[in-house]
């Protein structure tokens, strides 16, 4: 390093908050900073701004309802479609202006360029060949791809005949497919063959058809070939099963008019882990959900129609909903989209991408960039990044450090960076800098986005003081909620309102929104959110249920009991510590930990493996028979544990703790 880097990294390192760069600020979206005031001012109609950006087929007669807490409800009265907010309203202006850019893996791969044109004509020529399946309004089609085109072709075809769409991850496994198809009642399956991680091809129908032999009702199947055919695996399609290319392309040059959704119509549902075993099937609408997707992508990402905006993440996770396809289409901007992994073929892919194509935004992961620190700045460094004008980064916690070296060495001190605070459930960002507006403070998301009001509270539901732990609340509703789990009313209040409501009341003003997240607050008003405080573990920025996890564990011979916890981990932010009672004849032993292993890639995907499985005879249990998750939880992380003699079983603490590997 030279002497300048050094002062310069020195500088940063004391340096706790930063001004957004002038020569951003003097063409952001959102500069002006009384939208705080005036948003407060004029709730719930400041919302209006969001629907706005919106074309309608029906005017909304009300932009609030609150009758029925805390089913509450956007736009009421107003009908559109999505995906002629998407597509069909640009075509005028921007008909061949590039509206995805698909970078594939392998490198030597053509990539796909789709313009606003193209994607209209992909996507109603899909329409018709769903319907002609028989797919029919409210529907729900599964989807379960990786970032191909045709996944985003996909959803904005059901959108356009109003067939709400449920995205599974394709990382997730043929049980997690399953259990979602069988949750939603879903009867269409769009999937591919196979697909390349990191040069190699996986054979993804194997899995998809492993995931059908357990859905309780009948289903059709519409395969994408991904692979070409040198790569390409043996598979007969069954008799319930086509092939995308002769569904789609039987229906050449057909035009889908897009059908009239009410505000409130479902858009798509999203499966996401919770407290129990079983995931909820989140709720978004058409005309909230779209607002919320659009206003965000153009206060908070300052997203242009002239920008190539870049979102890492991807399309099975609520981030590539709202970010890569919703939000960023609705303004009619070139949208990103990257098949492969940010190290393959080497370290430097995404820069190399990020150059090649000019990117303006990068919206990715606290997990990326912690990768990207470790690896090193030589390897942006081989690239001009300075075609980007802002960063971002959701889905975590980010610390000081990473924040700071990605505003560094990615955006070279030009680049605001924003650090958003958003869940599934929430449908877009909620807490987070506007970038033309706040100043930044490394380790803290920042502010409630004007209109949002969030307050930190204790258990009782005051609020705490600046500097204190506590809990985020929601106390007001704002158009891109959920507006309640699939099929499941009762779960909804239990699982996000009973906490801090008076949920015997019918005025909304009594109803509070907990996300089941921890935070402080300072006395600016940023917020630090601090993780979840629910049974979810966040690995990777990836929502994970410690009872999903147990249960696929327990489901393995020779298992008897299992408790699962997050324990820290540099790269992933938190990882899965698994500790496991053998049933009576059973070892354990590296057979069965390799079983349990795959139990867990089986049950849930990949994403989900152990860190380390950990055997002992007993868990520790208080004297009312809870396991001490906490203790659990200090262990895996070597802290030190406090008072242990109230356990029921204390001498247990100490075989379990040699056996965690530090
Ligand atoms: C968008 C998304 C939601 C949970 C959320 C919180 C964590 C997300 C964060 C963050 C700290 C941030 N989270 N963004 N924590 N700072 N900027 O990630 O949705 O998959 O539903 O996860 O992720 O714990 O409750 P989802």
């Amino acid at each position: 390093m030279s002497d300048a880097d050094t002062e310069l990294e020195a500088r940063l390192e004391e340096q706790d908050s930063f001004e957004p760069p002038e020569s951003f600020v003097e063409q952001a979206n959102v500069s002006n900073p009384d939208i705080y005031e005036e948003f407060e001012e004029n709730w719930p109609e400041c919302w209006e701004a969001a629907a706005d950006m919106l074309d309608w087929e029906t005017e909304y007669d009300q932009t609030f309802d609150g009758s029925n807490p805390p089913f509450f409800e956007w736009f009421t009265g107003g009908e559109l479609n999505a995906s002629a907010n998407c597509l069909d309203r640009h075509l005028d202006e921007r008909g061949d202006e590039v509206a995805i850019e698909w970078v594939g893996e392998p490198t030597d791969e053509a990539n796909r360029t789709y313009t606003y044109e193209d994607l209209h004509r992909e996507v109603n020529e899909a329409a018709a060949a769903l319907r002609e399946m028989g797919v029919g309004e409210d529907d729900v089609v599964t989807m379960y791809m990786p970032m191909i085109p045709e996944l985003p072709i996909a959803m904005l075809a059901c959108a356009r005949i109003g067939a709400p769409h449920s995205v599974v991850f394709a990382g997730f496994s043929a049980d997690a497919l399953a259990t979602r198809m069988n949750a939603a009642d879903s009867e269409y399956l769009i999937t591919c063959d196979g697909y390349y991680r990191r040069g190699d091809p996986l054979d993804h129908l194997e899995k998809a058809n492993e995931g059908l032999d357990n859905v309780e009702h009948d289903t059709e199947t519409v395969v994408v070939e991904r692979l070409p055919e040198d790569d390409a695996f043996d598979h007969d399609l069954r008799d319930d099963q086509r092939l995308w290319v002769d569904a789609v392309h039987a229906h050449k040059g057909a035009e889908v008019e897009p059908v009239a959704r009410d505000a409130e119509d479902m858009l798509f549902l999203m499966y996401t882990s919770g407290t129990t075993g079983e995931p909820k099937g989140v709720k978004h609408t058409t005309g909230g959900y779209l607002s919320w997707a659009a206003w965000t992508s153009h206060a908070v990402l300052d997203i242009k129609p002239e920008d190539t905006y870049f979102c890492s993440a991807d399309i099975g996770w609520i981030t590539g909903h709202s970010y890569i396809v919703y939000g960023p289409l609705a303004l009619g901007t070139t949208t990103m989209m990257y098949e492969g992994t940010p190290d393959h073929p080497e370290r430097d892919r995404l820069w190399e991408i990020v150059e090649e194509y000019e990117a303006t935004q990068l919206y990715t992961a606290p997990t990326a960039i912690r990768a990207f620190m470790k690896w090193g700045s030589e390897f942006p460094d081989q690239h001009d990044l300075s075609s980007l004008r802002l960063l971002g980064t959701v889905g975590e916690p980010i610390n000081p450090r990473a924040w700071k070296w990605y505003y560094k060495h990615i955006g070279n001190e030009e680049c605001p960076v924003v650090d958003t605070w958003w869940q599934t459930e929430t449908g877009g960002m909620m807490v987070t800098t506007l970038p033309g507006v706040k100043e930044m403070k490394p380790g803290s998301a920042g502010p409630a986005l004007p209109g949002i009001d969030a307050e930190i509270v204790d258990t009782t539901g005051e609020q705490v003081e600046p500097g204190r732990a506590g809990y985020l609340t929601i106390q007001k509703p704002w158009p891109g909620m959920l507006r309640t789990l699939y099929q499941n009313d009762e779960r909804f209040v239990d699982e996000y309102w009973r906490e801090y409501s008076d949920t015997d009341s019918d005025d909304w003003r009594d109803w509070t929104y907990f996300p089941e997240d921890g935070a402080k607050i300072d006395e600016d008003g940023y917020i630090t959110v601090l993780g979840r405080v629910d049974d979810v573990i966040n690995v990777s920025g990836h929502r994970l249920g410690t009872m999903e996890i147990e249960s696929a564990i327990v489901g393995v011979e020779g298992v008897a009991e299992a408790a699962v916890v997050g324990g820290d981990h540099e790269m992933k932010g938190e990882a899965v510590y698994a500790y496991v009672i053998t049933e009576d004849g059973y070892d354990g032993d590296e057979e069965l930990r390799d079983a349990i292993i795959q139990g867990v890639e089986d049950g849930i995907g990949p994403i989900a493996r152990p860190e380390q499985v950990i055997f002992t005879p007993e868990l520790p249990k208080t004297r009312s028979g809870k396991i001490m998750r906490r203790l659990l939880e200090d262990i895996a992380n070597g802290a030190e544990l406090g008072d242990t003699s109230t356990l029921r079983n204390p001498d247990v603490v100490a075989s379990i703790q040699e056996q965690v590997q530090k």
